[in-house]
């Protein structure tokens, strides 16, 4: 009978296959504005400007779409950057009295 020492036992008899990676891509977000009757438009162009980097005359189309039709895409980020656009604009409102309300949606 062959001697039997656990740590002599090789492979041999197994099939080994080589594992497919799993890559997700990360998902994206929407942040969106949304409308209300006391902010000012002229805040809210700024908000756009200054924190999504829109020029002048894309600002206020967004806060025209916004005012019309109750909500407007600012831009599409990833978790984090979505994240800190919302807190920022939210943020930015709140300090300054306006019930302006930025938020994300996973695209
Ligand atoms: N509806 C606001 C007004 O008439 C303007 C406005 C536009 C408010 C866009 C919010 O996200 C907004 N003053």
């Amino acid at each position: 009978m062959p001697d039997f020492h656990p740590f002599f036992h090789f492979d041999d008899d197994l099939a080994v296959q080589n594992a497919k990676p799993i890559l997700k891509k990360p998902p994206l977000y929407r942040v969106i504005l949304l409308n209300d009757d006391f902010t000012p438009m002229d805040f809210v162009i700024e908000v756009l400007t200054s924190f999504f980097g829109m020029p002048e005359e894309k600002a206020t189309a967004v806060m025209l779409q916004v005012h019309t039709q109750g909500m407007g895409i600012c831009g599409t980020y990833s978790k984090d950057v979505a994240e800190t656009k919302v807190y920022i604009v939210n943020t930015y409102s709140h300090e300054h009295e306006y019930p302006l309300k930025c938020a994300m949606e996973e695209i």
